[in-house]
């Protein structure tokens, strides 16, 4: 084993320690470059990992099945371990640090054994942006290097940033060594023992057992979101689960917006929607996370801290969001979609037609007419967002691009209009608060019960969620801000008497974003009602659009029983942060209790 040498003292201890205790085979120090890349992907190809896909039809791309038991984030594996308990707050599972480091040795001791110790350094945002920060990851997993190659900026370039500065240590093993002579698996990982593990006092993560996502790929939800949350608040800043796009109209004036949905919602499609209105554009700067933070001259700027899509693939087509489609046309990694028989990737809704024939995601024939789906709900593409055709221009800028409106929404049948704008900046954070929708396949557990998810971040905010609510409050004072964005509710779910979408969604939402745009530059009409402001009539663009005679109106509808029994629900979920739910809040919402 060749010994690394690096001019940063505490990321060579680190990887000294990380090396005594996993006690890998072999240690190797990832450059970054395009032939690592390549070496890599042939590697995982060896090993049964990657089925390399028609280069034909899908060049430099692969197709990875996971073990079954392996397919989504783990949130009850999950731990925030700060050293008070009260600081994780009552929506994150919390261990006692000191406990849970005894657990983490006992299982990292010799976990890499057969295996080789990758050590990826990786920038979350532009290389060199005031607005980035720099992890470096140790994996046993050629898998998970290859993503991070895709989703992060990685190799020498960030080391020579990094200097002799700080770095968040994120250690990642599949938990499954190997004994001399035993046969790896397509798919290593630990069905018996998962951990995801933050600390955010030490600002350290340590995942065992997983390779799937944001369990694996450590910069994405447990660096860029649980961690980062965590120095947001100690630094003055926000890191969200939002997507970032900007809207131009056809006078040629872009604003940029964020927006935040629980997972599977559709982030990815909104972040590249295609207009449907003449004229009017959308580009996309990230589909995920925004770290934002006021400048100089009070602006709210974000930047997408990722380099990559880890999109969910079915529902994507060229009729949802051709973008997408566009955007994986050429090197991606795919995991968990269904085979064809040409070589090519499939799910459900991706084409008009399903194929007679596929391999699974189970790696078995599948038939047309089958009970079972072909892909995993949760099947994924991993893409570079250079490769996106509406990728902003703007969007690896240093200095983030300026927020102009915050939207908020989830996944509701019912009760929640198709948009409604807050008051003032305490009122959306009252929005944000209050965001609840149906879970989906993008963590393990039931799908389709609906979760109260506060600003989209119960999974991934790294600390007491009553002391993150006043946060986003204490930013409109204690920042620099000058210049607030407005923020927005919004529910393209809502559905009809008789159990049909009312609102078309995809490309159609750009109505909404149009509606958003002319009341931030004073051109569209709203009115009054207890909840927020709505769109008057007429305000929305629905020109071209075949919606049934009442559809907008029951879509902008506000049922008072409906709404106070929503404000007496959401008042009881949110006696769970009782001792630090700040009083704005509640005094928003005895408003919708008095209406
Ligand atoms: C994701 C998620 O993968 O939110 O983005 O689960
Ligand atoms: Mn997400």
């Amino acid at each position: 084993m060749s010994e690394i040498k690096l001019n940063n003292p505490a990321l060579q201890q680190w990887i000294q320690e990380v090396t005594a205790l996993c006690q890998p085979d072999n240690v190797y120090l990832c450059d970054g470059s395009e032939q690592e890349y390549q070496l890599l992907c042939q590697k995982l190809i060896d090993q049964g990992t990657f089925i390399k896909l028609n280069p034909q039809l899908r060049p430099n791309s692969y197709l990875a099945r996971s073990s079954p038991d392996d397919v989504a984030r783990v949130e009850d594996r999950t731990y925030i371990c700060s050293l008070n308990q009260q600081d994780a707050g009552p929506t994150n599972q919390w261990y006692e640090p000191k406990k849970m480091k005894e657990i983490l040795l006992k299982l990292f001791k010799g976990c890499m054994r057969g295996r080789t110790l990758y050590i990826i350094p990786f920038s979350m945002g532009p290389l060199g942006s005031d607005l980035s920060h720099i992890g470096v990851q140790i994996t046993d997993s050629a898998y998970v290097v290859c993503n991070m190659h895709i989703m992060t900026r990685v190799g020498s370039k960030v080391l020579d940033i990094l200097g002799n500065g700080d770095f968040v240590p994120c250690l990642h093993s599949v938990g499954m060594p190997l004994a001399p002579g035993q046969k790896d698996l397509p798919w290593p990982c630990n069905s018996k023992e998962k951990y995801i593990v933050q600390f955010p006092e030490e600002r350290s993560i340590w995942s065992f057992g997983s390779g799937y996502g944001g369990n694996a790929l450590l910069g994405k939800k447990c660096f860029a979101l649980r961690i980062a949350s965590v120095m947001a608040r100690d630094q003055g800043w926000f890191a969200e689960h939002m997507l970032i796009l900007s809207v131009t109209n056809p006078n040629g004036k872009k604003i940029y917006l964020t927006a935040a949905f629980p997972s599977g919602c559709g982030k990815t499609n909104l972040a590249m929607l295609t207009s449907t209105l003449p004229g009017w554009k959308i580009e996309t700067i990230g589909d995920d996370i925004a770290w934002m933070k006021f400048d100089e001259d009070g602006v709210l700027k974000a930047i997408n801290p990722e380099a990559g899509f880890f999109g969910i693939a079915p529902g994507t087509s060229m009729a949802t969001n051709p973008n997408a489609m566009r955007t994986i046309e050429k090197n991606t990694i795919f995991t968990n979609t269904a085979l064809t028989d040409d070589g090519d990737i499939w799910w459900e809704g991706m084409t008009p037609d399903t194929p007679k024939h596929l391999i699974d995601w189970l790696g078995k024939d599948w038939y047309a007419g089958s009970k079972e789906k072909a892909a995993h709900p949760n099947a994924r593409f991993t893409v570079p967002a250079k490769q996106c055709p509406v990728i902003d221009k703007a969007w690896e800028d240093p200095d983030g691009v300026p927020v102009s409106a915050i939207i908020f929404g989830g996944r509701r049948t019912s009760v929640v209009p198709l948009v409604c704008e807050s008051f003032d900046w305490q009122h959306g954070t009252f929005m944000g608060i209050s965001i609840s929708s149906e879970t989906t396949a993008a963590a393990s557990g039931a799908i389709g019960k609906l979760r109260h998810d506060p600003f989209a971040m119960l999974p991934f905010c790294g600390y007491h969620m009553g002391d993150y609510f006043n946060h986003w409050l204490m930013m409109e004072t204690q920042g620099n801000a000058k210049k607030l964005p407005r923020i927005y509710c919004v529910n393209w779910f809502r559905k009809g008497a008789d159990g049909k979408w009312l609102w078309p969604g995809f490309g159609e939402n750009s109505r909404i974003l149009k509606w958003i745009f002319e009341r931030i530059s004073g051109h569209a009409e709203a009115i009054q009602t207890a909840i927020g402001r709505l769109p008057a009539p007429g305000a929305i663009d629905i020109s071209g659009l075949q919606l049934a005679p009442d559809a907008l109106e029951q879509l902008l509808h506000i049922d008072r029983e409906e709404w106070l029994h929503e404000a007496a629900e959401l008042k009881n979920y949110l006696k769970l942060f009782e001792e630090k739910l700040p009083k704005q809040i509640q005094h928003c919402q005895l408003i919708y209790e008095q209406s």
